[in-house]
């Protein structure tokens, strides 16, 4: 299977993706998609939505993070990653959904107005998504208190999408200081090979 991978170094779903590559030593070709700003732009005959990370597997197109992590583990022997058991997976589901529905969308907010708008943040909304984080990585944390990675022994894809967010935190800025567990997460994380990205800014 031939693999283009479209995406951007600083998006974290499009790091979702490249993370799942580096571990499962899945090859592909990595084509660096423009922001819209930049006016170069994913075309929509590829992607409707004009967003990354999309893939071109042998002409098979499919965008969004989790769908692509979910079929590439999938159809690479990632079963460590995406367990066929039925409550192993809904599990992953489960922490796939709480980073896409809450933490990521903090995350990349936070990111976006204190590391990407330096001097023009929006104090206000930066203050509210604080608030926000403080009130949900104390269910992650508590959960990283029982076990070394999300879902038990093992990093999952679950691992992977709430790693990107939570290294989107750091990225801006913000403190894990009260959540020891999740700290020392991040680090496990972090030293194995492909995940922590050097072309993020800052
Ligand atoms: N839910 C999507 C989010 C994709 C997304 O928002 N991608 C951003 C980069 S992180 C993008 O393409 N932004 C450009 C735009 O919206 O025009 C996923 O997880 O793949």
């Amino acid at each position: 299977m031939t693999i283009d991978l479209y995406g951007h170094p600083w998006s974290a779903p499009t790091r979702e993706v490249r993370i799942l590559c580096a571990e499962l030593g899945i090859e592909h070709r990595f084509i660096e998609v423009k922001q819209a700003e930049a006016g170069d732009y994913l075309p929509e005959a590829l992607n409707a939505a004009c967003k990354v990370p999309m893939i071109d597997a042998d002409g098979f197109i499919l965008g969004e993070a989790h769908a692509i992590v979910r079929y590439l583990a999938t159809t690479h022997g990632g079963d460590v990653w995406y367990p066929a058991e039925p409550q192993a997976r809904a599990k992953v589901d489960q922490w796939l959904d709480w980073q896409a529905l809450r933490l990521g969308r903090l995350a990349a907010q936070l990111a976006r107005e204190r590391r990407f708008k330096p001097g023009r943040a929006d104090e206000a909304a930066c203050a509210e998504a604080e608030r926000l984080l403080g009130l949900i990585l104390p269910e992650l944390d508590m959960e990283l208190k029982a076990a070394p990675f999300v879902c038990g022994q093992q990093p999952t894809l679950a691992d992977i999408a709430i790693f990107t967010s939570v290294d989107y935190l750091l990225l801006a800025g913000f403190g894990l200081g009260p959540f020891a567990a999740l700290h020392s997460w991040v680090e496990t994380c972090a030293a194995r090979p492909g995940w922590r990205a050097d072309a993020l800014p800052g």
